[in-house]
């Protein structure tokens, strides 16, 4: 049994970008909701918001009158009211629930969660070490905005996994030679997220309809979740590092801010900024070397904007990493010390890239 209460939520993206969004138990997104094939779930849903809602079980078999399409299968929630759905899980799986009332405006502020479904009889090869889920969405906060924008089309400027931009996204921890299975869900109101994993390559093995036979799983780097659809991937966590996964959409790995600016690629901006500051004090004109300098943008004297992020990254251990977004790490360690996040990967001598010495140079023929 569980009860969802739909509500307004304050919810933080980032330590210093927080909105009011609208989730379920206190929560943006909602619980994940985890059972075995076979079980009968009751879900009570309360209805705490100004507004009608509905809950759809996104993938799941269960009776039409379930299936929470509001209008439709059901009259909608209204404020005040408590729905009870009910059915018996009859497949295995990943799956998703949102607002199926007004979606354009309600699965925008955040309504949505994850619904984990494990097989009754496992199949060969489905015990894993490390069980990951991760929900992508997308969201437009103009910098200072206390809510998302429900109206927007095209232009997100916040894209999230687990409802967190990066710095501030949870890293994925494993040790050395786990069985690793990483479930993305994707309910962005417009985009299509390909994941980017490095290091590795892993084998696409379910979707939101079901799990692949062994001979249809086939090997990726990088797997598309198509926007209303769930992937299942699995690797073996075989080499030990930080590794980078991330939506490969350049513009997917950025924050606020970083979008919609005239291209200042090879402009001479400091005559542009004396001119500038003859008529607003301060004036920076910026990107003269394209946006990795945002990463840093306190570190050069610019104030980030109340209620807000810098558009690029964070600190790395080696210098700025200019990402942010829908970007998190996978941390391989060969010895995990306790839970958590085990700080920056630190590489084995003669492994990392660094600045070449001349008697390499010399002795490769490389003229410089
Ligand atoms: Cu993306």
């Amino acid at each position: 049994m569980f009860h969802l209460v739909a509500e307004e939520v304050e919810h933080a993206f980032t330590p210093t970008l927080k909105a009011r969004c609208w989730g379920y138990n206190g929560r943006v997104h909602g619980p994940t909701i985890e059972a075995v094939e076979g079980d009968r779930v009751r879900v009570y849903v309360t209805n705490r918001l100004g507004a009608p809602t509905t809950v759809h079980w996104h993938g799941i078999y269960l009776p039409c009158g379930m299936d929470g399409v509001g209008g439709l299968t059901q009259r909608t929630i209204a404020p005040g009211e408590t729905f009870r759905y009910e059915w018996t899980f009859r497949q295995s799986g990943t799956f998703m629930y949102h607002s199926h009332h007004d979606e354009m405006t309600q699965m925008a502020m955040g309504m949505m969660g994850m619904i984990i479904v494990h097989p009754r009889r496992p199949p060969a090869g489905y015990e894993v070490d490390r069980d990951f889920v991760l929900m992508l969405s997308e969201w437009k906060i103009a910098p200072g905005a206390k809510r998302p924008d429900p109206n927007e089309m095209s232009d997100f400027n916040l894209l999230t996994m687990n409802a967190h931009a990066f710095p501030a996204t949870v890293p994925l921890v494993c040790q050395t030679g786990d069985r690793v299975r990483i479930r993305i869900g994707n309910l962005s109101a417009m985009d299509h997220h390909p994941i980017h994993l490095h290091g590795y390559y892993f084998k696409v093995v379910a979707t939101d309809g079901g799990r692949l036979p062994a001979s249809a799983q086939w090997p990726e780097t990088t797997v598309l979740v198509p926007t209303g659809s769930t992937r299942d991937i699995e690797f073996v966590a075989d080499a030990p590092g930080d590794w980078a996964m991330h939506c490969h959409m350049t513009h997917h790995v950025m924050n606020q801010m970083g979008h919609g600016l005239p291209n200042m690629i090879g402009v001479k901006t400091k005559a542009i900024a004396a001119k500038g500051n003859r008529v607003v004090e301060g004036y920076m004109p910026m990107g003269e070397h394209g946006m990795g300098d945002m990463a840093d943008m306190e570190a050069m004297g610019m104030k980030v904007p109340d209620n807000s992020i810098p558009m690029l990254g964070g600190k790395g251990p080696y210098d700025v990493i200019t990402m942010g977004g829908m970007f998190t790490i996978l941390k391989v360690r060969d010895r995990l010390e306790g839970e958590g996040d085990p700080g920056w990967y630190e590489m084995p001598p003669g492994t990392m890239a660094t600045v070449a010495k001349p008697e390499e140079l010399a002795r490769d023929g490389i003229d410089v």
